[in-house]
């Protein structure tokens, strides 16, 4: 089934928030922030922007009803500043006015005098201070004091990653209504529609049940929309609360990439030891992440951090601590992966580190200590259903990957200015959210009286298909065509109580509860057939629209079945609910069985340097991905190669950069670059591991939306691979982004 979207995305048919007609009496909201990045304000006035015609009115933090603060996990920041300022970008009125070139122009005259202070822009900066969000969290297995005497081998290092814009195509936005009773309506571009509702409560002291939020679709969130929506959502609705006027908060694309948070920098120091035979015996690290100023996500985004430390590897002895940053940057945010990338990507340097020095290939080391069912992790999960050994055994048959490996020897031995890298990427990644009692959704159907059937869940849909895969889970259940189902919007009055769509848990969690509502339907629709054909419910079966009974098909049709149904005042309608089973996590001691199941995989990455310039081509990614039993093949591909691409362009290109005033000179994308077309791999094979899949997932179907960024993190040492080769004098360091002035560097290092 294609993604029931397309062909409304392609001619521009497709509703965003921006596209809803505007009532009349709309008026336009434009935010004014912080052109500091520390400092206390002075003097605020405006007089001369409220003087403009067409202003409305303008907002500051004495016109909140309610609280002014909008932290989700910690309550640590204001909508709108009071007295101090702790990040350039930060807002500080809401400008509305009848246009929004009116508000613009308003925001211009706005005057506002600072008493700057000395900023912290870097994480060493804020850990000498011990500028932290929280206190430093430590995952602990084994006992890591006594084992470095029985290493043969140990290396330590550093390794950074460097934070990526979100750019999703469809910028921040929302547009809130006013309805009877002081009760608000509003639909915003947000991945986390009751965290608008309860956030936005909070701030106008109102219950939440006076606030509904209505989600179509989003175009791309990336975890960008998952807690940083909510601000310019709560913004429209504190002035539809005081106007009692339509409100539209649109961001552009300046404006989002200046005062929005992005994926979490990170440096870290670690500390890799080995045994003799090349087992890993013990793994340190001290990962650094650059929070910015305030927490957000950043306290569920650690966490993700430790949880992934490992990647794919058992180490019988392990300590990890994440130190998270207090700075004076945007406070950064969910991405795609959550700090689960910036982990794989320092366990993958201390081992490409080890087998640099010891003189093999990285792969030897990966493929010696891959996890196998009955190892720990370290927070105590027991691995089981483990599917490395035989995705790699997958890639053998499929890709030869020795020949492939001798491929770029031998290219390299007969070429000077051209030289080919090869790399390995195992991933390993926990599908639930990491937080238990987040892993729940609800769902609502209702089958009409002709027979056509309206869903309602709370999975937002964003791109990634979850309302394609919520119409398969239907249309399976009740074996009826997939035209019959239609999937509502994402509203809080109908569906309540949801989890962000997040954690790649989305199509797992609502299509489960999908899949409850709608058996639940079956067994009444069962009852009222075999009254009508006498025959025990039991027997009773739905096959192609047609009622059948033990394996015979009737001539009793899906339409009339639902006719006789609601004739016999049966209700056709059903809400259920979903918690995964079997998921726990004690943090006092660090231990649990947090995630349902891991989704495993493989990235064979070839690059080729040109070693004039220091660019490249990426030749090949061959994946062997464990999908488990994909229910939509043609969507589950996507992922993987949008996600690749995106994995890429974090380890290639994309490179945020501020200054020592934490200005972000990275600011537009004349001065950032993403991944375009010719940044695509010239070849991208995936081929589905064969397995049977996992319980726990919809339909046996795994998660695939996180999993796969990780494949891009091969590009970074398939590209070092390839600087080797053209000058064995190159030091080995591991600083991502490997932009092109890098490789270059690194091509002609003495
Ligand atoms: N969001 C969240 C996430 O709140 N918890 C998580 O564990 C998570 N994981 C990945 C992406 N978003
Ligand atoms: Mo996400 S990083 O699953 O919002």
């Amino acid at each position: 089934m294609k993604n029931i979207d397309s062909n409304n995305h392609v001619q521009g048919k497709s509703i965003f928030v921006d596209d809803i007609p505007t009532i009349s009496g709309t008026l336009f909201g434009t935010i004014f922030s912080s052109s500091i990045a520390h400092g206390k304000i002075i003097k605020l006035d405006i007089s001369n922007a409220s003087e403009l015609d067409g202003v409305t009115a303008i907002l500051t933090h004495i016109d909140i009803p309610g609280e002014n603060q909008i932290g989700a996990i910690i309550q640590d920041e204001v909508l709108l500043a009071e007295d101090e300022v702790h990040f350039i970008g930060q807002p500080i009125a809401l400008i509305i006015a009848e246009s929004e070139s009116i508000s613009l122009k308003a925001r211009e005259l706005i005057e506002i005098d600072f008493e700057e202070y000395d900023p912290i822009v870097n994480v060493q900066d804020a850990k000498n201070n011990e500028h932290f969000i929280l206190p430093p969290r430590s995952f602990k297995l084994g006992d890591i004091s006594k084992v470095w005497e029985d290493c043969a081998f140990i290396f330590e290092g550093i390794a950074k990653s460097g934070g990526q814009e979100h750019l999703y195509l469809e910028t921040q936005g929302s547009y809130a209504i006013p309805l009877e009773n002081g009760n608000i309506k509003i639909f915003s571009s947000t991945q986390g529609p009751t965290v608008v509702q309860k956030i936005g409560a909070r701030v106008l002291g109102i219950s939440m049940n006076q606030i509904e939020v209505d989600v179509k679709r989003l175009g791309g969130a990336f975890g960008g929309k998952e807690d940083q929506a909510t601000p310019w959502a709560v913004l429209s609705m504190l002035a539809v609360y005081h106007l009692q006027k339509p409100v539209k908060i649109i961001l552009s694309r300046h404006d989002d990439i200046y005062m929005t948070g992005k994926r979490h920098p990170y440096e870290t120091n670690y500390k890799i030891g080995f045994s003799e035979d090349l087992k890993m015996l013990a793994f340190e690290a001290e990962y650094l992440q650059n929070a910015g100023a305030a927490a957000d996500l950043s306290p569920a985004i650690t966490e993700r951090t430790l949880f992934h430390s490992t990647n794919s590897y058992f180490i019988p002895n392990v300590r990890t601590t994440v130190y998270s940053c207090k700075t004076n940057l945007t406070p950064n945010t969910a991405f795609r992966g959550f700090g689960a990338p910036q982990a794989i990507f320092v366990i993958e340097s201390a081992i490409k580190n080890a087998a640099t020095q010891i003189g093999i290939p990285a792969r030897e080391l990966q493929e010696i200590n891959m996890i196998v069912d009955n190892d720990s992790f370290p927070y105590g999960q027991i691995a089981k259903n483990v599917e490395l050994k035989k995705i790699w055994k997958t890639a053998q048959d499929n890709f030869n990957f020795y020949k492939i490996e001798k491929e770029v020897c031998d290219f390299n031995d007969s070429n000077d200015n051209l030289k080919k890298g090869i790399s390995f990427i195992p991933v390993t990644f926990g599908v639930s959210f990491t937080n238990t009692m987040m892993n729940h959704a609800r769902a609502l159907v209702h089958i009409y009286q002709d027979g056509s059937i309206g869903i309602s869940t709370g999975a937002v849909e964003m791109g990634q298909s979850v309302n394609t895969k919520m119409i398969q889970v239907a249309s399976h259940v009740f074996s009826v065509d997939s035209k019959r189902v239609k999937i509502e919007s994402t509203n809080t009055t109908r569906v309540a109580n949801t989890s962000p769509s997040a954690a790649s848990s989305t199509a797992d969690l609502n299509g489960k509860a999908v899949e409850k509502a709608c058996n639940a339907l079956l067994i009444r629709l069962k009852e009222v057939a075999g009254k009508k054909l006498q025959a025990e419910p039991e027997s009773i079966d739905f096959k192609d629209e047609l009622v059948i009974t033990n394996q015979k098909d009737t001539t009793l049709t899906w339409e009339e079945i639902i006719w006789e149904a609601f004739a016999s005042r049966v209700s056709l309608s059903e809400s259920s609910h979903y918690s995964t089973p079997e998921i726990n996590f004690d943090k006092s001691i660090e231990k649990g069985h947090p995630f349902a199941y891991h989704v495993y995989g493989l990235a064979i990455t070839t690059a080729t340097i040109d070693c004039l310039r220091g660019t490249h081509v990426i030749d090949s990614v061959r994946i062997v991905h464990d999908f488990g039993k994909s229910i939509n093949q043609e969507i589950d591909n996507g992922q993987i190669e949008g996600a690749l691409v995106q994995g890429v362009g974090w380890m290639t290109m994309e490179e945020i950069v501020h200054n020592n005033k934490g200005v972000l000179l990275s600011n537009a994308l004349s001065n950032y670059k993403v991944p375009d077309i010719y940044s695509v791999p010239e070849l991208v094979e995936i081929i589905p591991l064969e397995t049977d899949g996992n319980e726990n997932a919809i339909l046996k179907s795994k998660a695939v939306g996180e999993p796969p960024f990780n494949y891009g993190i091969g590009i970074y040492f398939a590209l070092q691979d390839a600087i080797y080769a053209f000058n064995s004098n190159y030091k080995y360091d591991f600083d991502a982004p490997m932009t092109p002035e890098k490789v270059l560097l690194g091509l002609y290092s003495k």
